[in-house]
């Protein structure tokens, strides 16, 4: 044997004894718990399988249409990459040689049933069907987004065994989420965050299969979005002249992110939260005055003037053209009336409209007339809580984000019993942090329990976990999302009663370093160990 082979042995038979160990001496740590390799995160909706396993020959693997099956380019790019998942799942561990077996699964076959989609949209379908034994393996599914959510299943079921080999159990899967809304909102007004970094988080959701990328792109600290039809609102607005987002960047992360079956919903939020916007667009936000004079400040944007909705037409019109999704964000919340109350021409104007002292209601003014702007160029909508609040009577296919961390349940009943789809992302700021397992919360909200109808419960669609960018850049933010979000994740896709954190714990740890050995920069849940180091 060569010196790099006794390695591979000694440090194996290392492993081995240091697994009979005593914890205390090696760390083993019980907490993290022990499961069977091969478990899926999300868990699928029916999963049955048995002891034996099947090895599987994970170089040159290969995806076939079955005759009958419809073919897609948005496929034969999802198995060059699953391709490449499977050979990373090599160990530096493993034995060169392979166990004789009688029979070996070196491809999986593909059965789509329908025509393949471009682009994802709220209503896609994500079910599918796998079986996995010896003589044939066979995904199917009625959509291209059902097929995309299987092979990552498919994926996940692959493991290692003590001798460095892959196999898998003998399985049956059928599968589909529990809500057609699964987001994850990342901010990348407070910090700029990178394309590479904004992608490799669209890895990280396909690996936990989140369908929306609600892309909160400005706000008030900067505006990276590169306009074509107004340059000089990231050209006054962004944090520096190379901390933007151009057109193709644009188009690069929405052609990532359709590739995996993920939706791009842009927020651009207004009327508040806007002031990087005045930067680049004079008149646009409502002066502030102090002592009757213009004190040089600015608020919210102004509503009374016809010039702010030429602009924000001219704006959303190009928007429909970058971003392909059927749903633009509005924003819509914490807009502040100081400034308004301070403004002489915004109180003749409510004067005027016989609204004095009314601000909720030139709110609503504002936000009606964005609503008919949308309605006018085919654009469906969501919009924060507050809208909804504020008495504003939205259109019948909008959705309603309800985030404040006050009685969500309370809001979720009203905005229902108004008929409004609904989404929430209350219980699931994960930009607050702290020194303990805070994904036990996330994974056991329970979204329905609010007092409603049937009916009601099913305009609750889904739900959002939220990375606000006060605190994260690229140097921490996939860290902090990951396997935090995974919590989420699983909540929105698997069955209501899979929200036990004893049972999910191991399952959650072999779905980290699973994430970790794929490249995924995820930090620990707690003590212990993954079996393929990171780096
Ligand atoms: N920015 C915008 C924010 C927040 C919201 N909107 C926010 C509020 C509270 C917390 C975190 C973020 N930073 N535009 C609320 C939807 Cl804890």
């Amino acid at each position: 044997m060569d010196k790099l082979g006794w390695l591979i042995v000694s440090v194996m038979l290392c492993r081995t004894f240091a697994n009979t160990q005593s914890d205390e001496e090696f760390g083993y740590v019980p907490s993290l718990g022990d499961t069977s390799p091969g478990s899926v995160w999300p868990q699928p909706q029916s999963h049955t399988s048995t002891a034996q396993t099947i090895p599987v020959t994970i170089e040159n693997f290969s995806f076939n249409y079955v005759a009958s099956s419809y073919q897609c380019s948005t496929l034969d790019q999802a198995f060059k990459r699953y391709q490449g998942v499977l050979r990373s799942m090599t160990s530096h561990l493993r034995l060169k040689f392979r166990p004789m077996a009688l029979q070996v699964i070196s491809a999986l076959d593909i059965n789509l049933m329908s025509l393949c989609e471009h682009y994802p949209s709220l209503h896609m379908n994500e079910a599918y069907n796998l079986v996995v034994k010896e003589d044939q393996s066979i995904l199917t599914s009625g959509s291209v987004w059902g097929i995309l959510r299987g092979l990552e299943t498919f994926s996940q079921l692959l493991w290692e065994t003590a001798t460095g080999e892959m196999v898998v159990n003998k399985t049956t899967i059928i599968d589909h989420p529990r809500y057609t809304y699964r987001g994850i909102l990342l901010d990348t007004s407070r910090h700029y965050l990178s394309l590479n970094v904004i992608l490799k988080n669209l890895d990280a959701m396909a690996y936990n299969k989140f369908n929306v990328f609600h892309w909160h792109i400005v706000d008030q600290e900067s505006f990276p979005y590169v306009s074509q039809v107004y340059p000089d609102l990231s050209r006054k607005g962004a944090y520096q002249a190379n901390y933007v987002y151009t057109p193709d960047d644009v188009a690069a992360v929405v052609e990532y992110a359709r590739l995996r079956g993920i939706r791009v919903v842009p927020e651009f939020d207004t009327p508040g939260h806007s002031l990087s916007w005045g930067l680049g667009q004079p008149d646009l936000l409502t002066p502030c005055y102090a002592s009757e004079k213009p004190s040089g400040t600015f608020g919210p944007i102004n509503p009374i003037l016809k010039s702010t909705y030429r602009f924000i037409r001219n704006l959303f019109i190009e928007l429909k053209e970058v971003f392909p999704d059927s749903y633009i964000h509005l924003g819509g919340d914490e807009v502040s009336f100081d400034c308004w109350k301070s403004n002489p021409d915004i109180t003749n104007y409510m004067k005027q409209k016989n609204i004095t002292g009314d601000y909720a209601k030139l709110e609503e003014i504002y936000i009606q007339k964005i609503s008919e702007i949308c309605e006018e160029l085919g654009l469906s909508y969501i919009v924060w809580q507050e809208v909804v609040d504020n008495g504003v009577q939205v259109k019948g296919d909008a959705v309603v984000e309800v985030w404040k961390r006050n009685k969500p349940q309370v809001e979720l009943a009203k905005v229902t019993k108004l008929g409004y789809h609904a989404i929430i992302t209350a219980p699931w700021y994960l930009n607050r942090i702290q020194y303990r397992e805070d994904w036990y919360n996330f994974y056991q909200y329970e979204p329905t329990n609010f007092n409603g109808t049937k009916e009601q419960k099913n305009l609750l669609i889904g739900g959002e976990a939220c990375m606000w960018g006060e605190y994260v850049d690229g140097t921490n933010i996939i860290p902090r999302l990951w396997p935090r979000a995974s919590a989420v994740a699983e909540r929105l896709w698997s069955a209501k009663d899979v929200n036990n954190v004893t049972e999910a714990t191991p399952r959650l740890h072999q779905h980290r370093c699973r994430m970790v050995q794929r490249g995924i920069a995820a930090e620990p849940l707690h003590k212990g160990y993954c079996i393929h180091d990171w780096g």
